[in-house]
Order: C-alpha cells, then structure tokens, then sequence
C-alpha cells in the first residue's frame, strides 16, 4: 500500500479512533494536527573527526553515566569524549560521590564499578549493527531484507496499521512485548508494567499484555504468596555475616545478582563462612569459594529440599519458637481455624496425605543426590546460624518452578534464618524499593484489554479462536470481556528481543507469519528485527537523558545525561511514542501521553526531559525518601549514594519488632490463604490448581521420565557472563573472552565419541542448534549446559549454526506463570553441519541493507 493511500485512510478512521480514545481520557476536543504530519529537519552533519593527533586525558571531557540494561546489576560508567565522540569508558574511583575521595572503596560505600560488559560498551555503540535509520522490510519476515524509509514515512505506516488492526480486530489485536532492556531508567522505560510503550498502547485503546516475567514468575508468585511481597531481599552486605552460605542454583560468578556481592561474599570466606553449590554444574563461584558441590538433576530440587524438610523435622532440629510465632500452616499447631479441614506442610513431608513420607531416601531417588548428602546438609544447615539459603532463580524457571521457591521458603522459615543478619529469606531478593518512574505514568497506566502469558502468544495466533483460556493463562476481568481470546494480529518490541529469548523459537516463527504489523524499536539490528516490518532506530542511553535504577539491590541513583548527539537518525521511545501520538489522536493523545512537551517533542528533547527528571527528583526522591541531595548537586557529582547504620535486612522489622507480614494472615504462610480459598481456578490466570503448602510435583520431562530413551540430556541454559542475554553477542572484545559450547560431562562425551572443540548437533522435537562441545568433569553426566541469549542465525532448513536453546525449549508454562527454561530434555551428536559463531550474517547487516538496489 502506497504511503499516499495509507495517509487517506488514516485521516479517515481518525474519528473512529479519536473517538474511543476520548472515552478513556475524558479530555477536551480532538485536532487533528494539520496535515497530520511533521517537518522532518534534514540529517544533523556528520560530526566525525580524525583521531591523529590522539586526545590525551586531559584534552577529553568526562561525564558520568551508567549502563541500563537487564544484566543483574548497576555500575558507573564513566565516559572520556572528545567533541560528540566517546574515545574511552572507564568507571568509579570514589571520586564521584559526596564526601568521597579518589579511591574510596569501604563497605559502607563501595565503589560501583563496571564489569566487561559495561566496558566494552563503546564496541556496542558504534557496532556495524547499529541501527541508524527508519527502515522497512522488503522482503520475507526473517530474510533480513530492509530498506531506508524517513521517519516520517515510517510512523505513518505504523500509525496507519495500528488504526486499521484496531478497527478490524479490536482492543486485544496488538500485543506489547516491551521488556527490561532499558527498565532500569526512570524515565526512557521499557517494561510491562511500568513502560512506555504499555501506556502509549492502552491510552491508544488496543493492547494485549503480556504478564508473566521470564527470569523469576515462579519466584515472585512464590515470594507473594509466602511473603505477601517480593522486597524479600537483603542488602549486599549483609552476606558477609553468614556462617554458611547454601548457593542454590546460583552463580553470582558469572551470573551478576546485585552490585558488589562478590566482594561481601569474600569478606564472608575471610570471617570462615562455609560455601555450598547446589547445581548441576561446578561454577566459578563455587570454584572461588571453595565450596562443597553437591550437583543435582535439573528441575527436582523440590524433592531434594523436601527430603532436607523431612530430617529436619524427624530429628526435631526446627526452630519451633520461629515456627510457632511467624508462620502459618507450616504444622497441626500453626493451622488457622478456617483451615483445620486442609494439608498442613509438617504431615505432608511426614507422607501422612499420600502415604509417601519424603524422607532423604525418597528424595536421592528422584534428585539423584545420595541421602547421606541430603541428610548432612539438612544438618548442617538447621545447625548453623546465621546461614544463608540463597535460593537463586533459575531452579525456579522451570516446569512447577514455584515449587522450589515455595520449599525454599519453608526451610529458610523453619530453621528460623529469615529477618537476621546473616539468614536470608530470597527468593526475589529485591531489596529496597526505589522511586522508580518520573513520568506520569500513573494517568491511564497499565490499561490492557486482555493480558496473557507472555511465552504463549505464538500459541495463541496459532490456534485461535479455538484457545481455551487456561491455555494462555488468561488474565481475570472484571467486565464482560471476560475470557475473550485475543485476537493478536500486531506485536511491539520495545527494550526486548523477546523473539530469540522466548521459548520455542519455531514456533513463533510459525505464528510470526499470520501477523500483519510487527515493529521493532531498537538501537541495534537483532534477531527479532529480522522479523519485522518496520525497525525504527532508538537513541540508546548515552544519547538521552535518564537517571539510572540499580537492579534489585544496592541503595543508590546514578545520573545519565545525554553524553553524545543521537547518532544517525536515532530517537528515544518516548519522542516515538509521543509523536505517534499526535499523529494518531492529534493534540489530545499527544499532550495526554506527553504533558510536558509540545510536538516539537520529536526534535528537541532534552528541556522536556530534564524537566520530568527535575520534577522527579525533588517530589519523590527528595520528599518521599528524604535525600538532602538537590538535582544539581545530583547532576554534577554523578551519583547519589543511600547509606544506613546497618545492612538492610528484609523482615528484620517484623521478626524483631513483631510488625505483620504483608500476607492475608500476617505471617509468613506456608499455607498460602489465597490459594487455599481458589475454588475455580480455569477463572484465575493460572489456569490450574496450585498446591497451597510447597508440594513436591513431577515435571512434564527430567532425567525421570521415560521420554530419556529418546532424549537423554537434560539441558539447563543459565545466563552468559560475556552477554546481557542478547546484548553484546555481536562485540568482538568480548567474543575474545568464549565461545558458545555445549558442555557435557566427560563419561558422556566418551559415550558420545566427542571432544573438547568438536561440532555437534542439539537437538529435540522443538529445533536443532550447532555448537562446538566443552568436555568436563565439571558437568554432572546427563546433564547439558548451554548459555542463552546468542543471535540465532539459522540455515535453509531452520537449524540453528549459532547455539540458541530457545530454538530447544517449551513454550509450555507452570501454572503459576514459570518460564519452563531449563525443563528441557534433547540429544546430542557430532556433526558435519555447519557451527557459525551467531554475528557473521548479521555483522554485514547494515552494508547488506543499504547497498540493496530498491
Ligand atoms: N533459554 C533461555 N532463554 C532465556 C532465559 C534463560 O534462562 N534460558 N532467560 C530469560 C530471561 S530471565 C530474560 S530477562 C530474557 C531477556 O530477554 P530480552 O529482554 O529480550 O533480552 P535482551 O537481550 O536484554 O534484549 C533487550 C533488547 O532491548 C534493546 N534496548 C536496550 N535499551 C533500549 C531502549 O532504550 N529502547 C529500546 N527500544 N530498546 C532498547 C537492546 O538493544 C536489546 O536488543 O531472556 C530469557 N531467555
Ligand atoms: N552476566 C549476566 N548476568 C545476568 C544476566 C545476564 O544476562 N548476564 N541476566 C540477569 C537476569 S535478567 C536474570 S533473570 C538473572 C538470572 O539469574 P539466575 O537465575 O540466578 O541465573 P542462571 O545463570 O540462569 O542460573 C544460575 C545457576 O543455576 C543453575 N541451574 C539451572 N537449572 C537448575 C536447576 O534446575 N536446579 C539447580 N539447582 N540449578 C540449576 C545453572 O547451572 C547456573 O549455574 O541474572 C541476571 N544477571
Ligand atoms: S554488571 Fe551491568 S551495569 Fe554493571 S558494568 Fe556490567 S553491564 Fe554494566
Ligand atoms: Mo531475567
């Protein structure tokens, strides 16, 4: 369709949509702007320069910022520029924060220094993938076939479309996939519930949600339900004073899981704390620590954790005044009255319900961990205090999920090691709330029209209209939309590269082609690009103005000004979001999206900015959490830094002080009261019952099953430490430090006839990846480890050369929303097919793109 045409029309239905837009925002009268579109101003100059002679230090300008990605932490980056070039990142000294000096590094202040990753951040900046200019498909969804188009030619088609999905389909055809790529800002924000594009779909009136969270909905559910919240978590520092420290599923090595955790777990080692490593492979950490590994099979650590339960009990080693003062259902004498008829978690584990005591015994059958260790672990820790049951989340991202974490609960509760220094009740492991949104995102926030899990909407086109609700975790609604299916015919990416991170990647591949507008709002060209109609190039955070969030934990705000201009033709989400706005609802969308800015929004952005951020600043963090800090202070030094009297606990304030927990009962609940009250669950967005003490159930595959005889590794997909999921596969620094590789354990690859280096091929009923093997000892046998996040880049027949999992895993959810990430069992052979590291193709996008004659 020419863009003349698509213009007619959307003037034409404008009045359709304005209208039911004013319903929701009960505003003023609608103007179309005139024309309906914006002088585009041409290119800025380039503003290259030659790099003879080299600026020295002291010639190059130095300004403060940080990362903003979804990496398990938060560091200062320091940026050294010369004119509008970044020739240099480095990263705090001690320099920057109040009352600090070159250097400074203590406990109560330590420095916010970067890793690799952060540092490698000028290779990502001025990759050859950087997406630099609007562009459209040409070609089929996947082939990576785009042309250049202006801003203005692109926000027309996908304004035009949105409006004509709309009124074709209704409010639930478009579907937001925006994610945490950049949701540790307060203002550029990409999140489901808190993001940008979110409010800028729901006040448009057509928007899908999708609800549950990949990295931990088995642990948030788990840490709601138990807790009553997910701010389960202590402070960094707080590690140093265990004795023992049970890294269960946890890899903080390689896995980032806060700022300066491996520090404050040193300075645990030094004091004498005994370390543990639960997980089907020897880590880094564990390697670090020194400490006892006790590899399991993936996805039983239920039934392990039960099994501790059970010695736990029959030797009577629980801390019964714990017990008996903050826990409900946890035995017969903590039952509340409404509940006498029901299971309480003591006779469950003693197989009073089911006849099946989950004695050690019972467990080493099902976790493939000798009883004795069991049982000396139990030991252990019920004997040690203060000890740290570290329940990471990967466990969790499997089939029943919830389970471990619920179980995990019960042991920290029952060995009384929750609201003292040096226990841990994590879970989540948030630990401190920031005042995380400086725009109003409070007017018309988190509108949905229906919302769903998030890895099954490719079922959901597939199979509708005959999808059943509990098949894509329907979310409840209180009017008679209730239990309609989504008609998804659009997605947006924003901050996400959910279409290589999801699971089941053919699957969406097959469900990507029955769509009619997909948009990708991206800094770089990525796997999920290569899928989309349009790609629209995002300014990444060096180039706008933003305060940074820490992620989880560590007690601070980082400044991020606007190092550099926006490069090519880049634009932040919220100049896209708002102009589409005015085109699509003219002054009354735009301004109600945007109240601070004008149209002129989408050229000059930076007193809008600063004007939420200033505004932010003073009403929230400086009234609500009482920082004597201004905003210029806070601009000038960089960094603002909270410091407390003693390491912040989660639950101290109620174990010491006897305040309630945040749950129905006021206690911690092992009988969790909203469950036990579900009487129809297929209306819940569960879809299924879920136990309401933590049970012990069988997933849908594991090293157990019978499916073994065809596929007998289990293959569990942790997080890189070279990458932040898909960001950074494409930076060479970084390749230098890995490779993607399969690992497997030597006996295995014996059987297999297989080397270190060797190609082989993984695969299952879902897709097939090639990679080069790493043998070890490392990895228990029957085991596979392959890390997520690498750029597929697939062959003529659909195999994956570069090594994703997600081409492996099921797109089928627990109950309670788990992403069933590492439930996944497959094969493995050598192969002669072709292995390519992932960015070949992609490296030559641009060139590729732009050369095309079209
Ligand atoms: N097999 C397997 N798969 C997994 C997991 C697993 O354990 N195993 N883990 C899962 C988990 S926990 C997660 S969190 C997901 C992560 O999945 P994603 O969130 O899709 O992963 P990222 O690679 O971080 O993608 C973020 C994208 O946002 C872009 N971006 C960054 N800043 C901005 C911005 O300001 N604006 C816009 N528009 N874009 C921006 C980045 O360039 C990047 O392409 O992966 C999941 N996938
Ligand atoms: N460097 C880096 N750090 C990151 C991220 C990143 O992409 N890169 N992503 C961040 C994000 S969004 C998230 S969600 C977190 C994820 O944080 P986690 O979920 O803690 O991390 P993972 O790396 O998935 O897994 C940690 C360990 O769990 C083990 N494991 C896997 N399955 C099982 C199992 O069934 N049982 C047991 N006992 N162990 C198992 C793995 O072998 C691995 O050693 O990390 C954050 N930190
Ligand atoms: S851990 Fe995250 S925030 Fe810190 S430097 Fe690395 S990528 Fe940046
Ligand atoms: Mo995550």
């Amino acid at each position: 369709m020419s863009i003349d045409i698509l213009k007619k029309n959307l003037s034409e239905r404008l009045n359709l949509s304005r209208r039911s837009f004013l319903k929701s925002a009960a505003a003023g009268s609608a103007t179309l702007a005139a024309g309906g579109l914006v002088e585009l101003k041409t290119a800025k100059e380039a503003k290259a320069f030659a790099y003879e002679p080299y600026p020295t230090d002291d010639q190059l300008e130095t300004v403060v910022t940080s990362c903003a990605h979804n990496c398990g932490s938060r560091h200062m980056l320091v940026a050294h520029k010369w004119k509008d070039v970044i020739v240099r990142l480095s990263t705090d000294d001690g320099r920057y924060q109040r009352g600090g000096h070159f250097g400074k590094d203590s406990n109560d202040e330590p420095q916010l220094r970067a890793c690799l990753r952060g540092r490698s951040y000028r290779q990502r900046l001025y990759s050859a993938e950087r997406l630099l200019y609007p562009m459209m498909r040409v070609g089929e969804r996947g082939e990576g076939k785009f042309k250049r188009i202006s801003w203005d030619e692109a926000l027309d088609i996908v304004a035009n479309k949105m409006v004509q999905i709309k009124d074709t389909y209704g409010p639930t055809a478009l579907v937001d996939q925006s994610y945490a790529g950049a949701s540790y800002g307060v203002l550029h924000k990409s999140d489901q519930i808190e993001g940008l594009l979110g409010r800028f779909l729901g006040m448009f009136g057509c928007r899908t949600s999708s609800w549950s969270v990949p990295s931990y909905q088995g642990t948030t559910f788990s840490s709601r339900m138990t807790f009553g919240t997910i701010e389960d978590g202590n402070e960094d520092d707080a590690f140093a004073h265990s004795k023992l420290m049970i890294m269960w599923g946890w890899n903080p090595a390689y896995t980032f899981h806060g700022g300066n955790t491996f520090m404050y777990m040193r300075m645990a080692k030094q004091r004498g704390c005994k370390f543990v490593l639960v997980d089907p492979q020897y880590t880094d950490s564990a390697a670090a620590y020194d400490a006892w590994w006790i590899p399991i099979r993936p996805n039983t650590d239920a039934a392990m954790m039960a099994g501790m339960a059970h010695y736990i009990f029959t030797n009577n080693l629980q801390d019964q005044g714990f017990i008996n003062k903050f826990c409900q259902g946890m035995d017969a004498g903590t039952m509340p009255e409404w509940a006498k008829d029901k299971e309480n978690f003591k006779d469950y584990i003693l197989g009073k319900y089911d006849g099946e005591p989950k004695t050690p015994e019972w467990a080493s059958k099902v976790c493939g961990v000798p009883a004795k260790d069991i049982i000396k672990l139990a030991d252990m820790y019920a004997r040690t205090k203060p000890a740290a049951l570290k329940a990471s989340w990967a466990p969790g991202r499997n089939a029943y999920g919830e389970q471990y974490n619920r179980m995990a609960a019960a042991l920290q509760a029952m060995t009384g090691n929750i609201g003292n220094l040096g226990g841990c009740a994590e879970g989540v492991g948030k630990a401190w709330h920031a005042e995380a949104v400086a725009y109003p995102y409070d007017q018309y926030s988190n509108i949905w029209f229906q919302s769903i899990k998030s890895d099954r909407w490719a079922h959901c086109v597939l199979n509708y209209p005959n999808v059943k609700r509990e098949e894509i975790g329907l979310w409840q609604r209180e009017d008679n939309t209730d239990g309609q299916i989504p008609n998804i015919k659009g997605i947006f990416w924003q901050g996400s590269d959910w279409f290589n991170q999801l699971t089941n990647i053919n699957k969406e591949i097959e469900a990507i082609n029955k769509l009619e507008l997909v948009v990708c709002m991206d800094s770089t060209i990525t796997p999920s690009g290569l899928y989309a109609d349009i790609l629209l190039p995002i300014a990444t955070h060096f180039e706008r103005h933003d305060v940074a969030l820490p992620w989880y934990k560590g007690h601070y705000y980082i400044h991020r000004p606007k190092v550099i201009e926006p490069m090519g033709e880049s634009k932040s989400d919220f100049q896209v979001f708002t102009e589409l706005a005015y085109r699509i609802g003219g002054d009354v969308f735009g301004k109600a999206y945007n109240p601070k800015a004008n149209r002129d929004y989408f050229h000059v952005d930076e007193h809008v900015d600063e004007a939420y951020l200033r505004e932010w600043w003073e009403q929230k963090v400086m009234h609500h959490q009482h920082v004597d800090m201004s905003w210029d202070e806070f601009k000038q030094r960089g960094v603002y830094k909270f410091t407390f009297d003693q390491p912040h606990v989660a639950f101290r304030d109620q174990v010491e002080n006897g305040t309630r927990f945040q749950t129905p009962s006021g206690k911690i609940e092992i009988l969790a009261t909203q469950l036990a009250q579900i009487t129809d669950w297929k209306r819940t967005m569960y879809g299924y019952e879920i136990p309401y003490i933590p049970k012990w159930v069988e997933p849908w595959e594991s090293l157990n099953s019978p499916k073994t005889a065809k596929y007998p590794f289990h293959l569990v997909s942790p997080h890189p430490r070279w990458r932040t999921h898909s960001i950074f596969n494409n930076c060479s620094w970084l390749r230098e430090t890995y490779e993607q590789e399969v690992t497997i354990n030597a006996s295995d690859a014996k059987k297999l006839g297989v080397k270190t280096g060797d190609t082989v091929e993984v695969w299952n009923d879902r897709g097939k990846v090639v990679v080069p093997a790493y043998v070890t000892e490392r990895c228990m046998p029957g085991v596979a480890v392959l890390h997520e996040g690498v750029w597929i880049d697939l062959d003529e027949n659909g195999v994956d050369r570069a090594g994703n999992p997600d081409m492996l895993t099921l797109d089928e959810p627990s109950p309670a929303g788990a992403f069933a990430y590492n439930t996944v069992l497959c094969d493995i052979q050598k192969t002669d097919l072709e292995h390519r590291p992932g960015w070949d193709k992609l490296a030559t996008s641009r060139a590729h793109v732009f050369r095309r004659d079209l």
